[in-house]
């Protein structure tokens, strides 16, 4: 047998055990591993059914996701197909993951038992493909083609119990000696014939309403704009009631080779190995400990301060809520407390769920009662003397050890860092908001951070269910900063003769959920004005005034708090109006800038506004803010809601071409003066004919 799998008897039932760290993915050797131990099953007299089980934390993660698309045997083609032939039951038996591949394998075996721990799924549509084992022809045989097409389209992981209830598995056992219970299981089955095999049980695809389809296809009509894989998903599960089993299995390999190399297939495989490259950092390797964080600590209970708490909470870390008097902490707590009724009222929370999440928040007024925390996150003010004060107060009473980190969204860390007498302990976690909802948490590297408090914001970000990324400290550091050119050229856009809706458009047909604008109205023109306010003190000369926005605020159009900002809003509605006061203004401020304004193709906004940060990302990447260029674009996916499935600001642009881009900006810079000047990485990558992966 081949060093991935093995096989072992005991007594009447041969084991056959997948052991291909770290996640038993079914790479070249593991399919045929598997047939070989089928074969020696079957050929022992002495054995009577067989066991699958993997060795490590899971079952099987799915094929290989770096082998997508590569040629394969004929054996790993048709391995689920061999097992199913077995004149000897297997039983598949599941702990950790069964997903894509890993699930198709088990519903190539004839019993499925996993422990109430385990998830099964078909999450290939997250990376922009689909089960091409056989899955979306197996599964509606088993559970029918509604409940098939839920899971599919959706590529959830399925707990154990409710996989049990929709008849994916045949036994769920409590968690423990799964080998033991599978081999009892298997026992039991051994001799009941026939063998059942899904892919002959055709009750539950007969006489479907044809009507389910159309209704995915409806359902999903938003969420997979742009998308193909979601499509040819539900197109799989439809062969699936309209053909015989070999058919449909044709039919869904012929739909997984068009899209197996595909842009979106090789977008969202880049976004699954960045993110877990972005945990990845240079210097800190696995003898580096982290502190292990079983106290946390808040300053401050405003909206970010609350939503960071409930973060902790929500992962069942109890989290101390500090502010400077009752008041506010009441305050806080309220809008903890309601934003949990939402989602109770949406379904995503019981009353029991929010009633432990509260209780492991305890908020207190004073520093003494956060002192034995492990790790404490300000987000207070964001003024420089606010956040000296309060890690200078920090510094005082927190245990030795304790992490203290800042939720600056832009100001200096290190001279943060400076109020304390331990510079090395502090860092930015850098929370985007919701922090509740948001998923990314970009961690600022001082350059005194320790490369244990680095590592314990990495592990912190997992454990909340955040995507954690690195960066060094600069102004806006990364996320920001690479924003930055974006929302300043979409206003020059304005400026120039497009108008917000026409911008939004473009976005939003790009793949964005809502356009700037919109964006702009939800979090409050205040914010950008009050921004725009501190540069512009800080220097004069390299800012760049935007006139239109600052007289929307200043004539009170603040956005969706006063139903009305680059769009007006009816009460108790989102749907942005055009509104012929925010035009007047736009051509009042052109006429006075003496500009004449011209016509944009769809094209030529896009361009703009994201080649704009992609020369300021360079910059950064230049500067080693950011470790690599995929950093970047988990920022982008995870903080600015950049389409997943265009893998992220500097994957797109590599699609396009540096060398392209750089010719571009090289015009523009002509045209529009030096902020398209390229950066020098821009031009030495385009001049070598390199990209910025190779970066
Ligand atoms: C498929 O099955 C297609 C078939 O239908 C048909 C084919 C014809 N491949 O996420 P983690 C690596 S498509 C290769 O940190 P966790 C991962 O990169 C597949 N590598 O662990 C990381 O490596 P490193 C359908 C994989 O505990 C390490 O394992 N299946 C794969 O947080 C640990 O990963 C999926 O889409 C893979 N399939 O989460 C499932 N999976 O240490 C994809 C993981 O070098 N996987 N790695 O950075 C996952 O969703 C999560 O890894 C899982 C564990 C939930 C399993």
């Amino acid at each position: 047998m081949s060093g991935l799998v093995e096989y072992e008897k005991y007594g009447a039932i041969g084991v056959i055990t997948v052991n291909n760290p770290p996640v038993n993915a079914l790479s070249p050797g593991v399919p045929e591993g598997i047939v070989e131990g089928v074969e020696k099953g079957v050929a022992d007299p002495d054995v009577k059914a067989m066991v699958l089980i993997g060795a490590g934390r899971s079952f099987i993660a799915g094929a290989d996701i770096k082998f997508l698309g590569k040629p394969r045997s004929e054996t790993a083609k048709n391995y689920r197909e061999i097992i199913e032939g077995s004149e000897k039951p297997v039983v598949a038996a599941i702990h950790g993951y069964a997903l894509g591949g890993g699930l198709e394998t088990a519903l190539g075996c004839h019993y499925r038992v996993a422990v109430k721990s385990a998830k099964v799924g078909l999450p290939e549509v997250l990376i922009g493909i689909l089960p091409g084992g056989a899955g979306t022809q197996r599964l509606p045989r088993l559970i029918g083609p509604e409940a098939a097409l839920e899971m599919i389209v959706s590529g959830r992981h399925v707990p154990a119990t409710e996989a049990g209830e929709l008849g994916v598995l045949d036994s769920v056992v409590e968690d423990g000696d799964l080998r033991n219970a599978a081999i009892a299981f298997a026992e039991k089955i051994a001799d009941q014939r026939p063998v059942p095999r899904i892919s002959q049980m055709n009750e539950k695809v007969t006489n479907v309403d044809p009507a389910i389809f159309d209704a995915m296809r409806k359902k999903i009509e938003r969420r997979a704009r742009n998308q193909i894989a979601p499509y040819h998903c539900i197109a799989c599960v439809e062969a699936a009631v309209s053909l015989p089993f070999e058919e449909g299995v044709a039919r869904e390999r012929e739909l997984f080779q068009e899209i197996v190399n595909g842009d979106e297939a090789k977008s969202l495989r880049y976004a699954f190995f960045s993110e877990r490259e972005a945990t990845k950092i240079p210097d800190i390797d696995k003898s580096i400990s982290a502190v292990d964080v079983r106290l946390a600590a808040v300053v401050g209970a405003g909206t970010m301060g609350g939503g960071i708490a409930m973060c902790f909470a929500d992962s069942g870390i109890p989290v101390k809520l500090l502010e400077i008097s009752e008041e506010f902490l009441d305050t806080g707590m309220a809008k903890i407390k309601a934003n949990y009724e939402t989602s109770i009222k949406r379904g995503s929370l019981t009353a029991e769920g929010m009633a432990e999440r509260m209780a492991l928040i305890d908020p207190v007024i004073s520093y003494d009662d956060i002192a034995n925390a492990d790790m404490v996150i300000e987000a207070v003010f964001e003024e420089m003397p606010v956040k000296k004060e309060v890690f200078a107060k920090l510094d005082a009473v927190m245990k030795e050890g304790a992490i203290m980190a800042s939720n600056t969204s832009t100001l200096d860390i290190d001279e943060i860092a400076s109020a304390t007498k331990r510079p090395e302990a502090v860092l930015g976690m850098h929370f985007f908001s919701p922090a509740n909802v948001m998923k990314l948490l970009e961690i600022v590297r001082g350059k005194n951070s320790s490369k244990e408090a680095v590592a314990t914001a990495l592990k912190v970000a997992r454990r909340i269910g955040k995507v954690g990324a690195v960066c060094g400290n600069c102004d806006g550091f990364l996320a920001n900063r690479s924003r930055m050119p974006f929302q300043t050229e979409m206003n020059i856009l304005i400026e120039d003769g497009a108008l917000p809706e026409q911008v939004d458009k473009v976005m939003v047909d790009f793949g964005y959920p809502v356009g700037p604008f919109v964006v702009g109205d939800m979090s409050g023109l205040d914010i950008g004005y009050a921004v725009r306010k501190r540069r512009a003190a800080e220097s004069p000369n390299e800012f760049r005034k935007l006139p239109i926005p600052d007289r929307l605020f200043e004539m009170g159009r603040l956005g969706q708090k006063t139903a009305g900002g680059w769009f007006t809003y009816k009460k108790g509605d989102r749907t942005p109006h055009p509104e012929p006061e925010v035009v007047k203004v736009i051509e009042d401020v052109r006429r006075e800038m003496g500009i004449k304004p011209h016509d944009f193709t769809d094209e030529e906004i896009l361009q703009r506004l994201l080649f704009s940060s992609v020369n300021e990302a360079a910059k950064i990447l230049e500067e080693g803010i950011a470790y690599r260029a995929s950093d970047v674009d988990i920022m982008w996916l995870y903080g600015f809601g950049f389409p997943r499935y265009r893998g992220g600001l500097l994957f797109w642009a590599d699609q396009i071409g540096v060398k392209k881009i750089y010719e571009i900006m090289c015009e523009w810079e002509k045209t529009y003066g030096d902020r398209w000047k390229p950066a020098n990485l821009i031009k030495e990558l385009a001049e070598s004919g390199k990209s910025f992966a190779d970066a």
